[in-house]
C-alpha cells in the first residue's frame, strides 16, 4: 500500500461506503443505482475488508443470496424495490426471490475474495470455506454457458460491465430495437444525458433483454439464437485470473481443484485467438458473423492481470496511455467513436484503471503500475470519488459518492 497523504479523504471513502450500505449490501451510488450490483458488490467488500472485515464478507455473501439453481450469479439483486431505475425488477421478470436480472457481470469475485482473506486469515476462513462452492458453481456457469467458442462471450453489453464501449457497436447494429415500446429512462433524470448510453442504444439493451425474458432466460436459446454474442477479452482476462486465485483458494481450503485448473488452461489457450493483428491488440469477436470488432479499449490490457499480455500489447499500451493524463482511457481516443464523457466511450474507470494496475505490479511494470496509481489518486483528490472521469482534462462524470471508487481509494489509489 501507498503512503497515506490524505486521512481526510480515507475517511470521507469510508463515509461513503457506509452510507450506500443499505443492510448486508451496497448500492453502487445513492440514487442513480438503488439495487446490488454485482462487481460493485465484489469491489465494496475489498473496501470494506480494509476497515470492517466481517461486513467484507456480509456483502459477498449478500451477493450470492441471489445466485440462481444453475450457478449464475446475476448482475443486479433487487432487494428493495425502487422506482428510482429502470429497467427494474418487474422488467426482468426473473421470478425469483430476491428478484433479480436475468445475465452476469464480471467474475472479479474470487479474485477480491482472495485478496480480502489475505488480509485476515483467520476471520475469513469459514466465510471464504462456505463461498467456495458457490463461486466454483458460478465459474462452472461462466464455462458451460458462456465459454463454448474457448474464450468468453457476454450476450448483452451489460453483461460485460462496460455497456456502451466501442467493442460492442458492430454486434449493436445488427439488434433490432425499433420494436421495444415506450419507456421511460431514469438514469438521465440523475445524471447529465450526455454523460450515459444513446436513446438507440437503450432500445437495443431492451431488445436483448426481452429476448431472454421471453425464452424464460433459456440460456441454450439465448447462446444459439440470442440477438447479440460477442467474445469479451475483459471478461476472459477476469475470468480467466479468477479461475486461478480460486483454484489457489480451493487448494488452500484442502479441496481438489483439478476441474478449475483444467479451465482456466483451456481458458489460456484461446486468449490467442483475441489477438487482431490489425489493431496490434486483444479485441472483441462477433460471434454472429461479424469478426473483430477493430477496437483496443481498456479491457485488452486486463490482459496484465491474466498473465497474457506480450511485447506487442506493452507496445499499445505505451501508445494509447500517452494519449490522456488521467488514468486508462476505455476507449483508444485516436480511434473513431472516442468521446471523452460518454460513459465507456472513452472516460477513465479507477475501478478498471485498480485491476489493471494490479496485473502491471505483478507482471513488473511497477513504474507503469505506479503511474496509473498516481494519475487516478489525482483526479479523485481534485474532484471526488465519482464514477468516471475525462482521461483527458480529469473532468469528473457520471455519478458521485461511488462506492467502487471510494473503495479502490482505500485498497489501492490512496
Ligand atoms: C446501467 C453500477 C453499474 C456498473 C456497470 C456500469 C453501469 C448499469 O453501472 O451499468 O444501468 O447502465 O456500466 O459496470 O456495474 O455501477
Amino acid at each position: 500500500m501507498t503512503d497515506r497523504l490524505s486521512p481526510d479523504l480515507d475517511e470521507q471513502a469510508r463515509e461513503i461506503l457506509r452510507g450506500n450500505d443499505r443492510g448486508g449490501y451496497t448500492v453502487p451510488t445513492d440514487g442513480l443505482y438503488p439495487y446490488q450490483w454485482n462487481w460493485d458488490s465484489a469491489f465494496a467488500a475489498w473496501g470494506f475488508s480494509t476497515f470492517d472485515i466481517d461486513r467484507a464478507w456480509t456483502e459477498l455473501e449478500t451477493l450470492f443470496s441471489g445466485q440462481w439453481e444453475d450457478g449464475m450469479v446475476p448482475h443486479i439483486v433487487f432487494h428493495k424495490d425502487d422506482p428510482g431505475y429502470f429497467p427494474g425488477p418487474e422488467v426482468w421478470g426473473s421470478g425469483r426471490t430476491p428478484p433479480t436480472s436475468g445475465i452476469s457481470q464480471p467474475p472479479v469475485a474470487a479474485i477480491l475474495a482472495r485478496l480480502i482473506w489475505a488480509r485476515d486469515p483467520e476471520a475469513g476462513r469459514d466465510r471464504i470455506a462456505a463461498l467456495y462452492p458457490k463461486l466454483l458453481a458460478w465459474h462452472r456457469w461462466w464455462k458451460r454457458d458462456r465459454c463454448g467458442s474457448g474464450v468468453a462471450a457476454v450476450t448483452h453489453p451489460w453483461e460485460s460491465g462496460r455497456d456502451n464501449c466501442p467493442d460492442w457497436d458492430i454486434g449493436m447494429a445488427k439488434v433490432d430495437g425499433s420494436n421495444v415500446g415506450e419507456y421511460q429512462r431514469r438514469d438521465t433524470g440523475h445524471v447529465d444525458a450526455s454523460m450515459r448510453p444513446r436513446k438507440e442504444d437503450y432500445d437495443r439493451y431492451l431488445a436483448i433483454l426481452f429476448f431472454g425474458r421471453d425464452c424464460g432466460w433459456d440460456q441454450r436459446e439465448i447462446i444459439r439464437n440470442g440477438p447479440f454474442l460477442m467474445e469479451d477479452p475483459g471478461i476472459t482476462f477476469i475470468l480467466l485470473r479468477a479461475h486461478e486465485d480460486l483454484a489457489a483458494i480451493g487448494r488452500e481450503l484442502g479441496h481438489d481443484v483439478s476441474e478449475l485448473e483444467g479451465w482456466a488452461a483451456e481458458l489460456r489457450a484461446g486468449v490467442p485467438q483475441l489477438w487482431n493483428p490489425q489493431v496490434q491488440g486483444y479485441d472483441a469477436r462477433d460471434l454472429r458473423g461479424d469478426g473483430f470488432a477493430g477496437r483496443v479499449g481498456s479491457a485488452a490490457f486486463l490482459a496484465y492481470l491474466a498473465d497474457a499480455a506480450t511485447p506487442a500489447l506493452d507496445k499499445r499500451m505505451d501508445e494509447i496511455w500517452n494519449r490522456v493524463s488521467y488514468g486508462f482511457p476505455s476507449a483508444d481516443p485516436a480511434a473513431e467513436g472516442f468521446d471523452p464523457r460518454r460513459y465507456w466511450r472513452g472516460p477513465s474507470w479507477p475501478v478498471v484503471n485498480s485491476l489493471i494496475a494490479l496485473g502491471l505490479q505483478e507482471r513488473g511494470h511497477a513504474e507503469a503500475a505506479e503511474r496509473l496509481r498516481r494519475e487516478t489518486a489525482e483526479v479523485i483528490k481534485k474532484h471526488g470519488f465519482f464514477e468516471y472521469f475525462d482521461p483527458i482534462d480529469g473532468t469528473p462524470c457520471g455519478g458521485d459518492a461511488f462506492t467502487w471508487t471510494a473503495a479502490i481509494w482505500l485498497t489501492w489509489a490512496g
